[in-house]
C-alpha cells in the first residue's frame, strides 16, 4: 500500500480547515492544554491512566471483566435532554413544530457565552472521526472538541477517530461537521444541545452524558445527517440493520426503527430459538443506519458507527447472550450497580446481587433500582459473537425490508405488512411508542415518535414525510415495510403477551417469506397480517389465546387510533404531504 502523503505530518498540519476551526476554538474556550487525538491503542490508554487516576473511571473486577471499567455520571445528567435540544435554522418552520427552535444568531450567542473561557484549567481534546467505513463514499467526517477525556474514549470506541478520519477530512478537501462540547459545571440550568444544519455545525455544553455529548452519534449521524441526507437524496435514520440467513442458506438484511431502548441492540444481536434449527444471524448496525439508493433500484446500508452504546438493565444470557458475551472485556459501563465481587450489576441481569448502587451508595432496595434504568455499555462492535465483515463494506448492504415498531401495551398488533411503499411511510409517520428511560421525563406514556425519529430529526417532519416518498418513488425495487410491537400486555396489564427476543425471529422469518412471496396473510384494513398458522410456531411457549389476540385487528380501537393519526399529521400543516391523509382515508374506509 502506498503511504499517504501525510504519513510524517503532525495531526495539526494534515488539514488547514481544521486546524483553523481548533485555533478560533481555543481562543474562545481558553484551555490550558491541547490534545489531538490520533486514534493509537497508547493514546486511549494515556487517557484511560488519566481518568482512573483522578478517579473518574474504576477498574472492575480483573479475572472476570478484563479491561472493564465504571464511570458514574452527575446524578442530574444520565439521559438525553430533548427539552434543552436546539434546531436552529433560519426559518422556524424548517424546523418544525417536532423540534425546539431557535434563530442561529440567538443559538450561536448563547452558547458562545457559556464557552467563554469555559476550559481554563481544563485540556482541550481534538476528536477527528469518520462516521462509516473510512472507505466508504457514503461516509461523513467531523471532529469532534471535548474538555471530556470520558467523551474521548467512548468517542474511539463508538466511531473510527484519529489520524485516518484527519486524512480523510483533508481529503475530502476539508469539508467536515464541527461539533464543540463542553460538559461546563453540569448545571442542567446551563445546558443546550444546539445544531446549526445548515452550518454543519453543532455545540453542546453542560452535559456529559452519551446522545448529549459523544457528537458524532446523535448529533450528527442523525440530527445533521438527516438534514443533509434530505438535501443529497439519501436516508439517516435511528434503525438497526441486520442480516438474516435462513436454512436454505439465503441472506437478507433488514433495517428497523424502533425508538430509544425499545429494542434495536436486541433483535440486531437476536440468537434464533433452539427450535428454528438453520438460521444465522449477522449484525451490521444496532442504533443508526445510512441509506442510499443503488444503481440496481435498491437500497443500500450502511453503520456509521463502530461501537454500540446499549442498554444494560434487560441483558442477560436469556435475553441477548451475544450482548452480554460482547461486554466480558473491554467494555466501559456507565452507571450501572457493582456486586460484592466487583463486577457489573444491573436489574434483569438473572444472576448475582447488587451490593453498591449506581450512585455509589450501599444497595438498598428503598432507593429505588441499583442500577441507572438508562445504565450503558460502550464497547467495540467487533467484540460481538454475530459481528460481519459487511459492516466494513464501503458500498453497504442492500436492504429487503424495513421494519417500524413501537413499545405498546396495546392496539399494535405482532406484525403486519404495509401494502406498499406510499402506505408504509404512514405506517411509519404513525408510530407511537412509551415514553422510556433513554430521555429524561416521565416514562411509559404513549406519544407518536414518526419512523422512532421524533427526538432526532434534524428538521421538518412534514418534509420528513414527504423526503421519504421521494425516496419511495426513486426505487424500482423497494423494501416492502413492516411494523412490529413485541411490548403488548394483558388486560391485566402485568406482564408482555409475547416471548420477545430470539422469539421475535418468527414473525421476522414470516416477513421475509413475505417478501420471497412465499408467506400467507390475511388482509385486513391496516394491511397483511399472519394468521397464527403462517407463523413458525414450532417450540413457542406462549399463553393460550395470547397469539390470536396479538394478531388481531379491533376495527374500534383502530378508528380512534387513525382519527388520531390524522390529527397528528395535521400538526404539520401544509407541509404534510396529501398522499399520507389518502393513505389515512384508505385505512378509514376498508375500517367502515
Ligand atoms: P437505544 O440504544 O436507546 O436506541 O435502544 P434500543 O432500541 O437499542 O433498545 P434495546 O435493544 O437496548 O432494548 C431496551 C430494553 O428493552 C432492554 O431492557 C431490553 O431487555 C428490552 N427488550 C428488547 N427486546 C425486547 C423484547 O423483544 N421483549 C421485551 N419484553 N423486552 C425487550
Ligand atoms: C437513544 O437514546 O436512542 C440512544 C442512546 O441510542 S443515546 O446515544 O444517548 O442517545
Ligand atoms: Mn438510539
Amino acid at each position: 500500500m502506498a503511504t499517504a502523503p501525510s504519513a510524517f505530518k503532525s495531526l495539526p498540519d494534515i488539514s488547514p480547515e481544521v486546524a483553523a476551526w481548533v485555533a478560533e476554538v481555543a481562543q474562545l474556550t481558553q484551555p490550558d492544554r491541547m490534545q489531538w487525538f490520533d486514534g493509537s491503542t497508547a493514546e486511549v490508554a494515556r487517557l484511560r491512566n488519566e481518568l482512573l487516576a483522578r478517579k473518574e473511571l474504576m477498574p472492575l473486577n480483573p479475572s472476570t471483566f478484563p479491561d472493564c471499567y465504571l464511570a458514574r455520571s452527575h446524578p442530574s445528567d444520565v439521559a438525553r435532554v430533548e427539552h434543552l435540544t436546539f434546531i436552529c435554522t433560519p426559518e422556524k418552520e424548517d424546523a418544525g413544530p417536532n423540534n425546539h427552535w431557535m434563530a442561529p444568531a440567538e443559538g450561536h450567542a448563547k452558547m458562545d457565552g457559556l464557552f467563554k473561557g469555559c476550559m481554563k484549567g481544563r485540556t482541550l481534546y481534538v476528536v477527528p472521526y469518520c462516521m462509516g467505513p473510512i472507505d466508504s463514499p457514503y461516509a461523513r467526517c467531523g471532529v469532534e472538541i471535548t474538555d471530556s477525556a470520558y467523551v474521548v474514549l467512548n468517542m474511539a470506541i463508538m466511531t473510527r477517530a484519529g489520524r485516518a478520519a484527519l486524512e480523510r477530512i483533508a481529503a475530502d478537501n476539508g469539508k467536515f461537521v464541527k461539533g464543540l462540547h463542553s460538559t461546563g459545571e453540569l448545571d442542567p440550568n446551563r445546558r443546550f444541545i444546539m445544531h446549526f444544519p445548515e452550518e454543519l455545525s453543532i455545540k453542546s455544553f453542560g452535559s456529559g452524558y452519551g446522545g448529549n455529548a459523544l457528537l458524532g452519534k446523535k448529533c450528527h449521524a442523525l440530527r445533521i445527517a438527516s438534514f443533509q441526507a434530505r438535501t443529497e437524496g439519501w436516508l439517516a435514520e435511528h434503525m438497526l440493520i441486520v442480516g438474516l440467513q435462513n436454512p436454505q442458506g439465503e441472506t437478507h438484511y433488514i433495517a428497523c426503527a424502533f425508538p430509544s431502548a425499545c429494542g434495536k441492540t436486541n433483535l440486531a444481536m437476536l440468537i434464533p430459538p433452539e427450535s428454528m434449527p438453520g438460521w444465522k444471524v449477522f449484525t451490521v448496525g444496532d442504533d443508526i443506519c445510512w441509506m442510499q439508493p443503488g444503481p440496481d433500484g435498491r437500497l443500500w446500508a450502511i453503520n456509521p458507527e463502530s461501537g454500540y452504546f446499549g442498554v444494560a438493565p434487560g441483558t442477560s444470557p436469556k435475553t441477548n447472550k451475544n450482548a452480554y458475551d460482547t461486554i466480558r472485556k473491554d467494555t466501559l459501563f456507565t452507571n450501572v450497580a457493582l456486586t460484592a465481587n466487583n463486577e457489573p450489576w444491573w436489574e434483569g441481569m438473572g444472576k448475582g446481587e447488587p451490593a453498591i448502587d449506581w450512585l455509589g451508595n450501599p444497595y438498598d432496595p428503598k432507593n429505588g433500582p441499583a442500577a441507572h434504568p438508562n445504565s450503558r455499555f460502550t464497547v467495540s462492535a467487533h467484540h460481538n459473537p454475530a459481528y460481519t465483515k459487511e459492516a466494513e463494506n464501503p458500498r453497504g448492504v442492500p436492504i429487503s425490508a424495513i421494519v417500524f415498531g413501537g413499545r405498546r401495551r396495546e392496539l399494535a398488533p405482532l406484525i403486519y405488512q404495509a401494502r406498499n411503499w406510499q402506505h408504509g411511510v404512514l405506517v411509519g409517520a404513525g408510530v407511537a411508542s412509551e415514553t422510556t428511560a433513554a430521555a429524561t421525563g416521565a416514562v411509559g406514556i404513549v406519544r407518536r415518535d414518526s419512523m422512532a425519529m421524533k427526538p432526532f430529526a434534524g428538521y421538518n417532519f412534514g418534509d420528513y414525510f414527504q423526503h421519504w416518498l421521494n425516496i419511495g418513488a426513486k426505487l424500482k425495487n423497494a423494501p416492502a415495510i413492516f411494523h412490529v410491537n413485541w411490548f403488548r400486555q394483558g388486560a391485566d396489564g402485568s406482564k408482555f403477551l409475547w416471548p420477545g427476543f430470539g422469539d421475535n425471529l418468527r414473525p421476522i422469518a414470516w416477513a421475509l417469506d413475505r417478501v420471497a412471496g412465499k408467506a400467507g396473510a390475511q388482509e385486513t384494513a391496516i394491511g397483511f397480517l399472519p394468521r397464527p398458522q403462517d407463523l413458525n410456531t414450532t417450540g413457542l411457549d406462549i399463553a393460550p389465546g395470547a397469539l390470536e389476540e396479538i394478531l388481531s385487528v379491533k376495527p374500534e380501537q383502530w378508528k380512534k387510533e387513525m382519527a388520531e393519526v390524522r390529527a397528528y399529521l395535521g400538526e404539520y400543516g401544509s407541509r404534510t404531504p396529501r398522499a399520507l391523509y389518502d393513505e389515512v382515508d384508505g385505512v378509514e374506509k376498508r375500517l367502515n
